[in-house]
């Protein structure tokens, strides 16, 4: 068995037992979710979910959680996400799933956001790939626009829930706010996968023991 996922498992089930009943609570995506989703419907919580991708809220459904359109609940309290990188000052890259967009929107709906992830996802700086949706409309222009900025790979035949271009930024950077400043201010970008330390509220992460370290922007990685 790979540690990582005992890793993943015990940052989802320390995840979990921050939950109260009553809460309204986003589900992020990924195969770290995939472990507190099982974590989450064994608590038998009355609790209210949205979910960030389909295949999220397929997989909570088939537990039997409640999950709703995210269209009327306007705040939640309480969002759990995986990431792809956590950078020591808590930035974070998302988005090797495709549902960055939507999960930065449930992200900051909520509270507190929780992110869960396995040792591996720590690193000392943020690198590429940096995951973007594209619009189709006016697609060339957008990609020649942010060609300006680094290389770019197109994700071959995948289009977002909301019917958009996975794209990933592939070029090399040094300060993750400035590149989150140029692709939010380009046009036709709806969403990128850098999340700023803002967001988020703590990242639990997993050992293979089972315990946990809880990382935060006064406590952050030493
Ligand atoms: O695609 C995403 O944004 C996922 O949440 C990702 O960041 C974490 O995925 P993982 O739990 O499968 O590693």
């Amino acid at each position: 068995m790979d540690p990582r996922e005992d890793e993943k498992r015990a940052a989802a089930q320390a995840a979990a037992l921050v939950v109260e009943d009553g809460m309204r609570l986003g589900l992020g995506t990924g195969s770290t979710v995939a472990h507190f989703l099982p974590a989450l419907a064994r608590r038998e919580l009355d609790v209210v979910c949205v979910a960030t991708s389909p295949g999220t809220e397929q997989a909570a459904r088939a537990l039997g959680l409640q999950v709703q359109p995210f269209d009327v609940l306007d705040r939640l309290d309480l969002a759990v996400d995986g990431a792809d990188q956590v950078a020591p000052d808590l930035w974070l890259v998302k988005g090797g799933g495709g549902a960055h967009t939507r999960e930065k929107v449930v992200a900051a709906a909520a509270d507190r956001f929780v992110v869960i992830v396995s040792s591996d996802k720590l690193v000392r700086s943020l690198g590429p790939p940096i995951p973007l949706d594209v619009m189709p409309f006016g697609i060339a222009a957008t990609l020649r626009r942010l060609s300006a900025l680094g290389d770019l790979t197109r994700r071959d035949g995948e289009v977002t829930p909301d019917g958009n271009v996975l794209v990933d930024y592939v070029g090399p950077f040094e300060d993750p706010a400035a590149l989150s400043d140029a692709l939010d201010t380009t046009p036709g970008v709806v969403g990128h996968g850098l999340f700023a330390p803002a967001l988020v509220s703590e990242v639990v992460v997993g050992r293979a023991d089972g315990a946990v370290d809880h990382l935060t922007a006064a406590r952050p990685l030493a």
